[in-house]
């Protein structure tokens, strides 16, 4: 990215989490970094030259970190969803073997290359609708060949592509066929073999599990914790989605960087969250394809002061979703964030929820990752229904 100047642009910078407006704004980059941040009028006029892009007035942003997608995957189920449609409910597909076991077999099934090329094109939506970041879990292939892959794959996105990619092993997402009745096993061989050898290929940032009555229980949570932590990798968790067994105080007891979804979280579960400074990622997105009635505890988390993030939460089952500025729609519409709240929540406070502290915020050191909107008020990112695109993605690329 070669040294330029930024001029004539309506900045929000999302500086303290708030849009933190800088009107008639410049921003000087250097070696893919923020340099300078500011009002036009106090630019210093050394950093004037040739290399000036114009806004023309235009909204800047900082680029969008999407801190919650399991994108890589293939087939589909649209099956499942005409089924649930006619009266199943996602539990009931889920024992029967359907859910997450039928992506896990065409999953399994799919070569390398086919598994990069569907995925792929998922990632190239988001990205076009200003995501410069995001994190992408494994979690349908269930067998240590088959997680391994995944990750190869989520890493191996990053390349051709100007994103920066994190990765989370989900290994704990279901209990594969060859385990059925044996989850206790399952969680042993995620333990002893899974996240040892994913930590030493270098394959993923983190670890997650899905704590659920359809998924692990609290205790095999732990167990999962214990051995992530064992291995250096920090943790995060699908917590309380579909009722309530204490994720969130569980995630907050392991220093989660995030505890994900908490539709069913209570009191106990947010005062958790804020002691240990864990971030609290919503997912309208499932919330709505579930036709979910329970709200998060949203009011409760702003008063306790709780960031909140909104993210697609990309998955065959439950959010088919490749918009984050939907998403963030979804946010303020059925969760009753503020535009402000779900801004944040994209930008400053899901780069915290990855544990990336240099992205987010438009701020002199941070990486230059920024869009130029057609838009003047920041509100109309999150106004839109079908998402919103930026016209111009102004990325240092790839790490
Ligand atoms: N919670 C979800 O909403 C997704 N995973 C999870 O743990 C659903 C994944 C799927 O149905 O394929
Ligand atoms: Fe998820």
């Amino acid at each position: 990215m070669p040294r330029h100047l930024l001029v004539n642009a309506r900045l929000a910078t999302l500086r303290g989490g708030r849009y933190s407006i800088v009107e008639k704004g410049a921003m000087a980059v250097d070696g893919g970094k923020i340099e300078w941040v500011g009002p036009m009028a106090e630019l210093d006029p050394r950093l004037r030259g040739d290399d000036e892009l114009d806004a023309h007035g235009a909204l800047v942003t900082p680029g969008l970190v999407d801190c919650h997608t399991h994108l890589v995957f293939a087939g589909n189920r649209a099956r499942e969803f005409e089924m649930r449609l006619a009266g199943a409910t996602y539990e009931e597909i889920a024992r029967a073997g359907g859910g997450i076991v039928s992506t896990m077999k065409a999953t399994r099934a799919a070569s390398e290359a086919q598994l990069a090329e569907e995925s792929g094109r998922r990632l190239d939506a988001l990205i076009e609708g200003g995501v410069t970041t995001v994190e992408i879990k494994s979690g349908y292939g269930l067998d240590l060949e088959s997680e391994l892959k995944c990750l190869r794959v989520a890493r191996s996105l990053e390349q051709p592509r100007a994103v920066s990619i994190r990765t989370t092993l989900l290994g704990a997402h279901t209990v594969p066929p060859e385990y059925r009745g044996r989850s206790d096993e399952y969680v042993s061989f995620v333990c002893e073999q899974l996240i040892p050898a994913a930590a030493k290929a270098g394959l993923a940032d983190a670890v997650d599990a899905f704590c659920e009555g359809i998924g692990f229980s609290p205790q095999q949570t732990r167990r999962v914790f214990e051995a992530a932590r064992t291995h250096g990798l920090r943790v995060k968790l699908h917590a309380d989605q579909l009722s309530n067994l204490g994720g969130a105080a569980l995630a907050a007891e392991f220093g989660a960087l995030s505890a994900d979804h908490l539709e069913h979280t209570d009191e106990a579960g947010v005062q958790a969250l804020r002691r240990s400074g864990t971030v609290a990622v919503l997912l309208p997105g499932a919330f709505y394809f579930l036709r979910e009635t329970k709200l998060p505890p949203v009011e409760s988390l702003r008063r306790h002061g709780v960031p909140m993030d909104v993210a697609t939460d990309c998955n065959p089952g439950t959010s088919p979703l490749t918009s984050l500025a939907t998403a963030m729609n979804m946010a303020c519409t059925l969760f009753r964030l503020t535009p402000e709240e779900a801004l944040a929540g994209t930008t400053i406070h899901a780069a915290n929820a990855l544990g990336l502290e240099d992205r987010g915020v438009l701020e002199a050191g941070k990486r230059a990752d920024y869009l130029i909107w057609d838009a003047e008020d920041p509100a109309e990112l999150a106004w839109t229904i079908a998402g919103r695109r930026p016209t111009r993605i102004i990325t240092p690329g790839a790490h």
